[in-house]
């Protein structure tokens, strides 16, 4: 491989230290209000916000720049009764028994259970896969690096920029989830690595009264 072209930066507009803190301020105020939500409105959101969110997460950075991931974003009902179908299945099994007694203990102080209405009643499932290897047009295989860590950091740039735009989101990870690659019919290079619940919440929408921890306990400066 030969190296690309080297162009100048587009630098972001350089900003005071006041500036900046004031920045950093507003940044984390917006940041504390982002809360994970169970409870949704049937209420559309347009397809338009979902693709430049979509878009914003593909900007992420990610090993080689080989962007080992792809957003299957699902608004069709019966798409979506399907994923629930399969989704509470595998959950019933999980909370059923599956996941163990300490794994169980651990979710308890959350209330969460097998029922996901959500995933009918959202506007919006964003499917996020990540791929193990790339696969060109013609079939030949392509190494990728760092998948999940890359993956990780574009889906926090999808929840950053659903979060912005002033949408709630879920983070739901039914356990085992083939059934998404099989019912969207992705290829065998992708696995699918959660389902990004995402639309405006319910009016009467509760949260549990979690907190986070403060910087002192998780950060150090040396
Ligand atoms: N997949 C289940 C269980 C679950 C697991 C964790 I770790 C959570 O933080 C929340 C839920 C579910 O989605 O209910």
């Amino acid at each position: 491989m030969t190296l690309l072209p080297h162009i100048p930066l587009d630098p972001p507009p350089a900003r005071t230290p006041e500036e900046m803190l004031d920045r950093a301020d507003d940044f984390l105020a917006e940041f504390r209000r982002r809360r994970t939500v169970r409870d949704f409105s049937d209420r559309p959101v347009p397809r338009a916000v979902i693709e430049r969110c979509i878009a914003a997460a593909g900007t992420a950075p990610s090993g080689a720049n080989r962007q080992p991931w792809h957003f299957a974003a699902v608004g069709d009902p019966e798409i979506k009764q399907r994923i629930r179908e399969a989704a509470e299945a595998e959950e019933r099994a999980f909370y059923g028994g599956k996941a163990g007694d300490e794994w169980l203990e651990a979710l308890a102080p959350l209330g969460t259970d097998a029922n996901k209405p959500f995933l009918e009643i959202a506007p919006w499932l964003i499917v996020v896969f990540q791929q193990n290897y790339g696969l060109t047009p013609e079939g030949t295989r392509l190494k990728h690096y760092y998948v999940q860590e890359s993956v990780g950091i574009a889906t926090g740039f999808l929840i950053a920029a659903l979060h912005h735009c002033g949408l709630a989101t879920l983070t739901h990870t039914p356990s085992p989830m083939k059934f998404l690659a099989e019912i969207l019919g992705r290829p065998p290079n992708e696995r699918a690595v959660m389902i990004l619940v995402a639309g405006h919440p319910a009016p009467d929408a509760t949260v549990p009264d979690i907190s986070k921890k403060p910087l002192d306990a998780i950060a150090s400066f040396l």
